[in-house]
């Protein structure tokens, strides 16, 4: 990689690691306040640091990662940027750094304790709006300088099939053009008027729906970039060529088709919205774990076909001939080990009967802690840790390598012990985002106490975990020896077949996307206009359900 676009990638991965430590230490306060071993000094609130550590995590850490990471596979997979290109996505970088800086001013100074999902009827100071407007404008600058990329390759090779990598970009891209339209709507018709005082009361269902039209494809805007480690860095790790290039388009085609008419998943026990749309976006979330379990097929036959190739016996005699001392292997292996009960508890989540079991419990913080802060954030830092010298010019020494298992281990760990917990306990009740309370002595709150505390165990290893990251990534950055370190591409067991034309057909992609919108969105956000929900304009500002 050139050195004027390492320094663009390093832009980004600079940023996250800052993220990294900010929202780790809030999720480390929140745990032992959580747990009654330590009180918030006064002045600053449980929701406040709640806040701090959703948002810097789970939206700023997350998007510059991915847009960084991305960015390096478009130019590793489609060739060098040009002028314009690399300048669109420095834009775009500057622009979310500035309303990144602006929200989080914000939540500092508790204008904005309104949590990382920041829908009606909770209200925030308007210069944060404003902020997280800017951070969703600056993605979608950056993401078009990678589209541009893909699309001059195109036409540089017409007829020729793109290089996956560079298609897979291109897919979340264009599902995260086509779903943060839903958080910027309700953002710029919503809650910056209500925020400024120019209307005195905004429909509090729309605000959700409008959120969560988003939110949900939020969380595969995560997922694709591990999924692209998966399918394309992976087998070339550990050796092997990847099962089928058509297969992992196709089923990133399957989660640009459904990832977005699912979000009211998150509203099934909300009055408001029609149990017949309720049902029909529960059947596509059933749709859209389809390309999931092909992804764990795949997986499967790469590790497995690799193995009997090299002449493995036995039932699980290939396990053995992977890379077991590769930090680049290992950590990634561990996501995907922790998407298996990760990916069933959305399903338990996605199942109407038994959302109402665990809805706004802490099982579905365990959920998410699996899904994105295990499967996903483990396949990013093992993604970083070639990354990284890779853009800086540097190489992985033997020393760094070990610390950087160990702290991939020790994250599985301290998961394994908070989520685990979290999971539990979320079954009798226990409420996510709510601070430590005996609940007016209630027996039944007595009994969560103590998962809190194991929570708090967990909790601690995880941020003794992230302290390991910095070092690795410190180290990476400034003080490995320097050498080449390459950007893992494999190659395909079917790359001589003959591709699907119509995963790459664009017309047919964003048509499909949209008529499932349209189907599943029309009706419940028309009946919100014609036959807004009792009481949905006037729960009031400031209230938290
Ligand atoms: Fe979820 C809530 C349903 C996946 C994140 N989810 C959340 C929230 C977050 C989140 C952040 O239906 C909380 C939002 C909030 O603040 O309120 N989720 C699902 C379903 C899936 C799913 C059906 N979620 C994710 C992923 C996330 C994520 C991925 C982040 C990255 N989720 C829900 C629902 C709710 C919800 C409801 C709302 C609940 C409520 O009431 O509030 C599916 O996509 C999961 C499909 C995946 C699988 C697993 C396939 C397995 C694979 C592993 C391969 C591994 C291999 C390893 C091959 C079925 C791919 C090899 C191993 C060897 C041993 C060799």
């Amino acid at each position: 990689m050139s050195k004027q676009d390492g320094k663009l990638v390093m832009a980004h991965m600079y940023v996250a690691i800052v993220c990294l430590i900010i929202g780790g230490l809030a999720g480390l306060l929140q745990t032992l306040v959580r747990s009654g071993t330590l009180e918030l000094p006064a002045g600053i609130g449980y929701y406040q640091i709640l806040t701090v550590h959703g948002i810097i995590l789970a939206l700023v850490l997350t998007t510059f990662f991915i847009l960084g990471f991305q960015t390096a596979a478009v130019i590793r997979t489609c060739g060098e940027l040009s002028p314009l290109q690399r300048k669109l996505i420095w834009l775009g970088f500057w622009v979310m750094l500035i309303g990144t800086a602006m929200a989080a001013t914000m939540v500092l100074l508790n204008k904005a304790t309104v949590l990382y999902t920041f829908y009606a009827p909770l209200k925030a100071h308007v210069i944060f709006y404003i902020g997280m407007a800017l951070v969703v404008v600056g993605s979608w600058l950056s993401a078009a300088g990678q589209v541009m990329r893909y699309a001059q390759w195109k036409k540089e090779h017409k007829g020729q099939k793109s290089p996956l990598l560079s298609y897979m970009v291109a897919i979340n891209n264009v599902m995260w053009f086509v779903c943060s339209i839903g958080v910027a709507s309700t953002v710029l018709f919503q809650m910056i008027p209500w925020s400024l005082g120019l209307v005195e009361r905004i429909d509090v269902s729309l605000s959700r729906t409008l959120f969560w039209y988003f939110g949900h494809a939020l969380v595969y805007f995560w997922l694709l970039p591990a999924y692209m480690a998966w399918y394309a860095v992976v087998p070339k790790i550990i050796g092997a060529k990847a099962f089928s290039d058509n297969l992992a388009r196709m089923s990133f085609m399957l989660f640009l088709f459904f990832s977005i008419p699912v979000g009211i998943h998150h509203q099934l026990t909300e009055p408001g919205i029609d149990v017949t749309w309720k049902y029909v976006q529960v059947v596509l979330t059933f749709m859209v774990v389809i390309p999931s379990l092909m992804t764990a097929f795949s997986l499967f036959a790469t590790f497995e076909a690799y193995g009997r190739n090299i002449g493995t016996k036995g039932l699980f005699g290939w396990v053995k001939t992977l890379p077991w001392s590769d930090a680049r292997f290992v950590l990634p292996f561990i996501g995907m080990v922790a998407f298996i009960p990760g990916g069933a508890g959305g399903l338990v989540n996605a199942s109407a009967q038994m959302n109402q079991v665990v809805h706004n419990t802490i099982w579905i913080t365990g959920h998410f802690h699996l899904t994105v802060a295990t499967a996903v954030i483990l396949t990013f830092f093992g993604t970083m840790y070639w990354l990284i010298p890779h853009a800086t010019g540097r190489v992985m020494t033997k020393v760094i390598n070990k610390l950087a298992i160990a702290q991939g281990i020790m994250w599985a760990i301290g998961m394994s012990i908070m989520s685990g917990a979290m999971h539990y306990v979320g079954l009798f009740g226990a409420p996510r985002r709510s601070t430590f309370s005996t609940y007016g002595g209630s027996e039944i709150a007595a009994e969560w106490i103590p998962y809190q505390v194991i929570q708090a165990i967990g909790g601690t290893i995880l941020f003794i975990s992230i302290i390991m990251v910095v070092i690795v990534f410190i180290q990476l950055a400034f003080f490995a020896p320097k050498g080449y370190e390459a950007f893992p591409v494999s190659e395909a067991m079917d790359e001589a077949a003959p591709v699907y034309k119509f995963v790459e057909n664009w017309k047919f992609l964003i048509v499909v996307t949209i008529a499932l919108i349209l189907v599943a969105y029309t009706v419940p956000i028309g009946q919100m206009f014609m036959d807004p929900p009792p009481g949905a304009a006037g729960m009031g500002e400031g209230k938290l359900w």
